[in-house]
C-alpha cells in the first residue's frame, strides 16, 4: 500500500527524462562497412542499416566501437540479405545524406546528429529526431507534428491516444487496480507510432532493458530513455497506419493460425478446483446450450504447486476427464508458470539443475525466489538448451490430449522481494552472449512462451499449439496470444480494454482479450452481460474470474444476464467465418483483428481519439455501454451507411448518433456494402470447413449507391498445420452495386481443403423493393418453396432480404435487376 509519504515535500521524484545529457554531435567521421554506415559524433555515434525498403536501423551508443560487427538482437527478425544492403553516401556542407533504398533518405545534420528520414519528394516522412547520452545511459528525443497522436505502445492503462503520457518498459505482475498513472503492465512493446491526418511512421526500439517514453515532458516532443544496451532504433515508413503495422509485423513476426477451438468461448476461474467440478461445469454449459471450447485449469490442478504435475486427490484421472470433455468438444488449457519448486523429490528440479538450466547469479549459484510453490528456481529460457527441455517437459500434457498452455507469472513475478522480479544480477546464458536480468528483463516472459509454443508444436505432430500469455516483449505474436492480467471487475476496466486492445492491435499483437467479467472484485449481473457483449467481440473471448470472488460463469446471475451471455456467445459462433478469415488475415499481413477506427478511416478526425468504440475487421462497428443502469450512448459513425444490426435502421454515417440498448442489446453496426459470412451456431467449434454458409451482403443504400465490395472466406480443417500444405480454400466473394443492378458471386482462389457443404446461399439484406430478375434463376413464392427446391430466391417483403439458394461451383455470379 502506498501511502502519502510518496510526495513528502523533502522527497525525491526524479525522473530519468530529467537527466542531463548532451547530443552525439558534432561528426567527426563516417565509415563504411558491407552494408552499414557508422557516423562517429564527439559525444556518441550512429550506425546506419537498411533492414528492408521501408525499414532503417539506427542505433546509437555512445562509441563508435559499441557499434561495429553483429549487434545483439532481440524482437526484430532480420533478412539474411539485410547487411548486404549498400548505403550510397553523399555528402553537403551540413548534412550526411545516406540512402539504402525505397523512396526514402536519411538526412544526418553533422552539427548535432540530428536526422529526418525525406521521401522522394523531400518532405520528411518522419519528424526530427536526435540520439543523446548522459551518464551511462542514452536517450533518443523525437519531434511530435502539432496535432499528432501516438499509438500503439502495447499494453498500456488510459486512452487510445498516449499524447501527455509515460509508460516505463518493465514487465510487471501488475496486482494493485490498473489505472491512469501506471507505468508498466506485464507487457513491454517498445513501439511508437507517430500518427498525423492519415500520415504516420513507427519508431521500434528493440531493447528489453528498462525504456521510458515520456510524451509528456516536453510538448511536441516525445523522449526515450533507456536504462541499458544499446538505443537500436527501427523506423518504420508509412505513409498509411496500415503499411506501418504490417511492416512493424514484418520486422517482428506474425501469428500462426491458432486452432480455431481457441477462437471459442473460453471459460476460466481461478480455480476449479477437483475434476468433478471440471466435468459439472462442461455438463451445465452443455444443458443450459451456450456455447464453450475450453476450460481454463487454474494452479490448484497442481501438486503442491509444482509445474507438470497433477493433484492427486483433486485430479485423481485427468487423463480420462481430458477425455471426456473432448468428447463433448471441450478443450482443456492447463496454467503453466516458470517457477520450479526447489524440492529435491521433484524430478523437474533435479533434472534441470543437474543440467544447469536455472537461472543463476553472477557468482554461479542458482537464483532462487518465492513463488506459489515455496521457494522456487527458474529455468533460463535464454539458453536454447533449457529452453527445448522446457519445451519436453509438457509431454504430459501432450499425451493426456492438451494442446493449450496458459502462462502466467512470467514478468517473472516474484513474491515478497524488492524487485518484485528476479535479482538484476542474474547472468542469463543467452545463447553464448551473456546478459544480466537487468538488461534483459522484457525478454523473459516471450522466451518462455516462445519455448512452449516450440515444444507444444514438436509433441503435437501437426496439430496447432494454442498458446496464451500474461507477460510479452515485441514479437510475443508469434508465439502466444496475450490477455491484459488482473483487471478487476469495474465498469471502468471494462472500458479500459478497448484502447488497450486496440493499441495492443497497433503493436502487433493481433489475439487479444481481457478477462471477460473482470478478474479481482466480485461481478455483478449487470456489468457480466455489458463485458459479454464487448468480449464475444474481442480476438481472445475469455471469461475468468479470482480466487475468493464471486463466481460468474454465465448463468450466475440468473435468467435475464444468463440469457443474454447465450444470445451473445451464440453470435459470435455463427461469425466464426467471419472472425476466422480476419485470423487468417492477421497471420499473413500482422493487421489487428479488433481495431481502431482511425486504422480504417485515417482521415476522420473524429477517429483519432476514439476510446470507447472499435471495429472488428472492417464491417463490425461495436460500441458497448460501460456504465451502469445505462441504456443509451453517443455512437460515432464514420463515412457510407450503417446498419443497427438488431434493427436493420439505416443510419448515415459522418456523424454521431444517440442509440438506446437496454441491457441484452449492445449497440452493433455493420457496414453498408459489407459483405458478412455466417454460419450455424453450434455448441462448439468443430472444423472450419462450413457447411452451412450464408454471405449476407449489406446494400450500400436505398438509393442504389454504387460501389464493389470483396471479402476473401477462409477455410481449413481448424486444427492441424496442413493448411501450411495447402489444405485450405480461398473464395473471394464480390458484390458490384450500380443505381439498376448488383452483380453478386465468388470464385474460388484457391482450393485444396474438400468437405461436404450442406447449404450455401447469398442474402442481400436492406434491399428496398423486390427484384426484376435475379440471373435468370428461378423465383419462389414463399421460404419454404425456396428450402424445398435446389436453386432459386425468394424476395422477403418484410424484411427486404433477398434469398438466394446456390450450388455450389468454382466460380458463380448472378446479375440481379433491381
Ligand atoms: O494472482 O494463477 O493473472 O489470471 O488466475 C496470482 C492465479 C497468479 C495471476 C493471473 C490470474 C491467475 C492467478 N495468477
Amino acid at each position: 500500500m502506498l501511502t502519502s509519504e510518496m510526495i513528502r515535500p523533502d522527497g525525491e521524484l526524479a525522473r530519468r527524462s530529467d537527466r542531463e545529457v548532451e547530443h552525439f554531435g558534432p561528426a567527426r567521421a563516417v565509415v563504411s562497412e558491407s552494408g552499414w554506415t557508422i557516423i562517429e559524433g564527439r559525444h556518441g555515434s550512429l550506425r546506419v542499416q537498411w533492414i528492408y525498403e521501408d525499414i532503417v536501423r539506427i542505433t546509437g551508443a555512445a562509441s563508435a566501437e559499441a557499434l561495429a560487427g553483429t549487434l545483439p538482437v532481440y524482437a526484430a527478425l532480420l533478412p539474411d540479405e539485410s547487411c548486404s544492403n549498400r548505403i550510397s553516401i553523399e555528402e553537403t556542407e551540413d548534412r550526411i545524406l545516406l540512402h539504402g533504398g525505397g523512396n526514402w533518405t536519411l538526412q544526418v545534420n553533422k552539427s548535432d546528429l540530428s536526422f529526418v528520414l525525406t521521401d522522394a519528394a523531400g518532405h520528411p516522412a518522419m519528424n526530427l529526431h536526435r540520439y543523446y547520452s548522459g551518464e551511462g545511459h542514452l536517450q533518443c528525443r523525437g519531434e511530435m507534428t502539432p496535432g499528432a497522436q501516438i499509438y500503439g505502445l502495447g499494453e498500456t492503462t488510459g486512452y487510445l491516444d498516449k499524447r501527455g503520457e509515460r509508460y516505463t518498459m518493465w514487465n510487471s505482475d501488475v496486482y494493485s487496480p490498473h489505472v491512469a498513472d501506471m507505468e508498466s503492465l506485464y507487457q513491454s512493446i517498445p513501439v511508437l507510432i507517430h500518427h498525423h491526418l492519415g500520415k504516420a511512421y513507427a519508431l521500434f526500439v528493440d531493447n528489453p532493458g528498462q525504456i521510458q517514453f515520456d510524451m509528456r515532458k516536453e510538448r511536441d516532443k516525445y523522449r526515450i530513455d533507456l536504462e541499458t544496451g544499446l538505443l537500436d532504433g527501427y523506423f518504420v515508413a508509412g505513409p498509411a497506419l496500415k503499411d506501418v503495422v504490417q511492416r512493424y509485423t514484418l520486422l517482428t513476426g506474425r501469428m500462426e493460425l491458432p486452432p480455431l477451438w481457441a477462437i471459442g468461448y473460453q471459460q476460466s476461474r481461478y480455480s476449479y478446483m477437483t475434476q468433478q467440478e471440471v466435468l459439472e461445469l462442461a455438463r451445465t454449459f452443455r444443458a443450459k446450450g451456450i456455447p464453450c471450447d475450453a476450460i481454463y485449469l487454474d494452479i490448484h490442478y497442481m501438486e503442491d504447486f509444482k509445474v507438470f504435475t497433477f493433484d492427486p486427490v483433486r485430479f485423481p484421472d485427468p487423463k480420462g476427464m481430458i477425455a471426456e470433455l473432448k468428447e463433448m468438444g471441450i478443450r482443456v488449457v492447463p496454467i503453466v508458470d516458470p517457477g520450479v519448486k526447489m524440492d529435491a523429490r521433484f524430478p523437474v528440479y533435479v533434472e534441470g539443475l543437474e543440467k544447469g538450466y536455472f537461472c543463476r547469479k553472477e557468482d554461479g549459484s542458482v537464483f532462487q525466489g518465492e513463488v506459489w510453490p515455496g521457494i522456487s528456481v527458474f529455468p533460463d529460457f535464454s539458453d536454447p538448451e533449457a529452453a527445448k527441455w522446457w519445451g519436453e517437459q509438457h509431454r504430459v500434457y501432450a499425451e493426456m490430449g492438451i494442446a493449450g498452455i496458459w502462462n502466467d507469472m512470467n514478468e517473472p513475478s516474484v513474491f515478497a522481494c524488492e524487485t518484485h522480479t528476479m535479482d538484476l544480477d542474474v547472468l542469463h546464458q543467452n545463447d553464448g552472449r551473456p546478459i544480466s536480468h537487468e538488461a534483459w528483463h522484457n525478454m523473459y516472459g516471450l522466451a518462455m512462451s516462445k519455448a512452449t509454443h516450440e515444444g507444444m508444436k514438436r509433441l503435437l505432430s501437426g496439430e496447432r499449439p494454442f498458446v496464451l500469455t500474461r507477460s510479452g516483449y515485441a514479437g510475443i505474436q508469434r508465439f502466444a496470444a496475450v490477455w491484459t492480467g488482473d483487471n478487476r471487475s469495474y465498469w471502468e476496466h471494462m472500458a479500459m480494454f478497448m484502447p488497450m486492445g486496440m493499441n495492443l492491435g497497433f503493436s502487433g499483437v493481433a489475439f487479444c482479450g481481457s478477462d471477460i467479467g473482470g478478474f479481482e472484485h466480485s461481478t455483478s449481473g449487470e456489468l457480466l452481460a455489458r463485458w459479454m457483449q464487448m468480449g464475444v467481440f474481442s480476438p481472445l473471448c475469455r471469461n475468468h474470474s479470482a480466487y475468493k470472488t464471486l463466481y460468474q460463469e454465465p448463468w450466475r446471475f440468473g435468467s435475464e444476464v444468463e440469457e443474454i451471455c447465450r444470445k451473445y456467445i451464440r453470435l459470435r459462433y455463427r461469425l466464426l467465418p467471419y472472425l476466422y478469415a480476419y485470423f487468417r488475415e492477421a497471420s499473413l499481413t500482422g493487421l489487428p483483428i479488433m481495431r481502431s477506427l482511425a486504422l480504417e478511416y485515417p482521415e476522420d478526425r473524429e477517429t483519432y481519439q476514439l476510446s470507447d468504440q472499435f471495429l472488428l475487421g472492417q464491417d463490425f462497428l461495436i460500441a458497448p455501454i460501460y456504465r451502469p443502469s445505462t441504456a443509451h450512448r453517443a455512437v460515432y459513425l464514420p463515412e457510407g451507411n450503417w446498419y443497427d444490426y438488431w434493427t436493420g435502421e439505416r443510419h448515415e454515417g459522418g456523424k454521431h448518433i444517440l442509440v438506446h440498448a437496454p441491457l441484452d442489446t449492445l449497440p452493433l453496426f455493420v457496414r453498408g456494402g459489407a459483405i458478412v459470412p455466417e454460419t450455424v451456431e453450434a455448441q462448439h467449434t468443430a472444423t472450419a470447413g462450413w457447411q452451412n454458409l450464408t454471405l449476407y451482403y449489406y446494400v450500400r443504400g436505398d438509393d442504389g449507391e454504387p460501389g464493389s465490395s470483396e471479402f476473401t472466406l477462409y477455410e481449413d480443417d481448424g486444427a492441424s498445420d496442413r493448411y501450411k500444405q495447402g489444405e485450405y480454400n480461398e473464395l473471394r466473394c464480390f458484390a458490384e452495386e450500380t443505381k439498376i443492378s448488383l452483380r453478386l458471386g465468388y470464385e474460388e482462389l484457391h482450393r485444396g481443403y474438400d468437405h461436404p457443404r450442406e447449404n450455401l446461399r447469398f442474402v442481400v439484406k436492406h434491399l428496398p423493393r423486390e427484384p426484376q430478375d435475379v440471373g435468370g434463376l428461378q423465383r419462389y413464392e414463399s421460404l419454404e418453396a425456396l428450402e424445398d427446391g435446389v436453386a432459386g430466391w425468394w424476395y422477403d417483403h418484410e424484411r427486404r432480404e433477398l434469398i438466394l439458394k446456390i450450388h455450389e461451383a468454382q466460380r458463380w455470379e448472378c446479375a440481379i435487376v433491381k
